[in-house]
């Protein structure tokens, strides 16, 4: 694959099956990414070191996905001016709700879009790095519209008994 334009990251493997939700829209939309596992509690310094030199590695946006105490999406935004989107993970025994208010809850100055808890958040942050890497690529503009409107028709076609 070419130079990675997305790096996906997440707190632990037992997070991959959630987060590659997001790694399955970027192939779908032919954007180029990388996914590792990463921890800001139990490796912050090779997490810091990454997300320190993902701006010059050209990646352009970060998603960190995490469960329980999830600091790793607040962490990347600490070290990196790049857009850091945040992926509850729901995978503790308070079903996520401890992971998003530890994503979403930011102090003002270093902030972190964090989507919803779990398959549906991993897909939006997903969908939501081809969105921001759209706006200087006429190209994912093109692939965005036609995916609304096949995601329209799909559900224009449901009929019910
Ligand atoms: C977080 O702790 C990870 O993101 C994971 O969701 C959770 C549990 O990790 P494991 O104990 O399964 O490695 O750091």
């Amino acid at each position: 694959m070419s130079q990675p334009k997305v790096g996906i990251l997440m707190g632990s493997p037992s997070d991959a099956d959630i987060m590659r939700g997001a790694a399955g829209v970027l192939k779908e939309f032919g954007v180029p990414y990388e996914m590792k596992v990463l921890s800001a509690h139990r490796i912050p310094d090779k997490t810091a070191d990454y997300a320190r030199s993902a701006e010059e590695r050209g990646i352009q946006v970060l998603i960190g996905g995490a469960g329980m105490a999830a600091h790793l999406a607040g962490t990347l935004a600490a070290y990196s001016i790049l857009p850091v989107i945040g992926v509850p993970i729901d995978g503790s025994s308070l079903a996520g709700l401890d992971a998003l208010l530890a994503t979403v809850q930011m102090p003002g100055g270093i902030p972190v879009a964090t989507v919803s808890i779990g398959k549906a958040g991993a897909k939006n942050a997903g969908l939501l790095a081809v969105q921001i890497l759209s706006r200087s690529d006429p190209v994912l503009v093109a692939k965005l519209h036609e995916y609304r409107r096949a995601m329209r028709e799909k559900i224009e076609a449901v009929r019910l008994e």
